[in-house]
């Protein structure tokens, strides 16, 4: 039988992904559902010769110049990989892959949830029950926003983006974006998406504004104080891309006063730090970081992982490589 490389996974991951990483690799899992310790990441790098860790693994440029010899393959399992120094391990010849597009749709839905729940003040509402509140129906009582009809600023039309775009459509939403480049003229006539170069001018013009961009140099506090102050104040923001790339103090100050109406977020700045102010306000909606928390995406996931691994092992290059020049 062919050799099984020394697979070292961070976390615990879904059980037939484990089996099947049992099955395939000489693989070292993690038994318990903590992250690993700096020191346990440093000892993984210095024997691994794949090492699969996930978000809450901070992989720099310091713990990659601890690596063995034989660490050839970091298989991220997860799209984003703002959590590696992708450069500092290309520079030693070591791979970077992610796992793009099976969790796409997944994302995209509980955007649409956020959307929802925000406009139409779901997490109000259920609170109101369980608090005994409902004491019976009055015309005025927990109004929320309309959705249909309304403007939706997309910002990162990419996968998710589009995913987004699509869905937000059949709910009667007119959709816009920002984006590095526009879509294809294809894409943009089956959305009906009209594209914003500017994304001040988006920013003013928007209903509800949605984050579907990587989290890069490039795009960290892309949301900054003055740009969520562009925002209309009967607008909302959500975001289920990552936390860095709006400025949350500045978000949490602006619900505060109303000059923003509401935010859905899955994602936050200082992961698992909540911003203290957010947690108290009503119109912020506020979930774990769960875009892609579906058995069957998480399945994928690791799936996706595996094939990357498996590619390599073949000696070819893995599907999914992240290179320095696509940040
Ligand atoms: C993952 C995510 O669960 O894929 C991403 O970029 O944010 C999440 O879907 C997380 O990254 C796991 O590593």
């Amino acid at each position: 039988p062919a050799r099984k490389p020394k697979v070292i996974v961070t976390r615990k991951l879904p059980d037939p992904v484990e089996t099947r990483m049992r099955e395939l690799f000489d693989a070292e899992l993690n038994l318990s559902d903590e992250p690993m310790t700096r020191a346990r990441l440093e000892d993984a790098v210095g024997r691994a010769e794949v090492l699969a860790p996930t978000i809450t693994d901070k992989i720099d440029a310091e713990l990659i110049a601890k690596a063995g010899d034989k660490l050839k393959l970091i298989a991220n399992f997860g799209a984003g990989v703002d959590h590696i120094d992708v450069a500092a391990a290309t520079a030693r010849g070591i791979a970077v892959t992610n796992t793009p597009g099976v969790l796409t749709e997944d994302t995209a839905d509980l955007t649409m949830a956020l959307i929802m729940a925000v406009s139409r003040r779901i997490v109000e509402g259920v609170r109101a029950v369980e608090a005994g509140q409902f004491v019976g129906w009055t015309p005025t009582w927990m109004m929320g926003h309309r959705v249909t009809g309304k403007r939706l600023g997309i910002i990162g039309m990419g996968r998710i983006g589009q995913a987004v775009a699509r869905r937000a459509k059949a709910f009667g939403l007119q959709i816009h974006y920002h984006n590095r480049k526009p879509v294809s003229p294809r894409i943009a006539e089956e959305l009906e998406a009209t594209y914003w170069e500017s994304l001040d001018q988006m920013m003013a013009r928007m209903d509800i504004i949605t984050v579907h961009s990587p989290h890069t140099p490039a795009t960290y506090h892309l949301l900054s104080a003055r740009r969520l102050k562009l925002m209309q104040p009967h607008a909302i923001l959500i975001n289920t891309a990552r936390g860095e790339i709006i400025d949350e103090q500045a978000l949490a100050d602006l619900l505060e006063s109303r000059a923003i109406a509401g935010a859905g977020l899955d994602v936050f700045e200082f992961e698992p730090t909540i911003n203290p102010k957010l947690l108290k306000l009503p119109n912020a909606v506020l979930l774990p970081h769960m875009g892609s928390a579906t058995i069957e995406g998480r399945i994928d996931m690791g799936e996706k992982v595996i094939i990357n691994i498996r590619t390599w092992m073949d000696g070819h290059k893995p599907p999914d490589r992240v290179l320095p020049q696509m940040l």
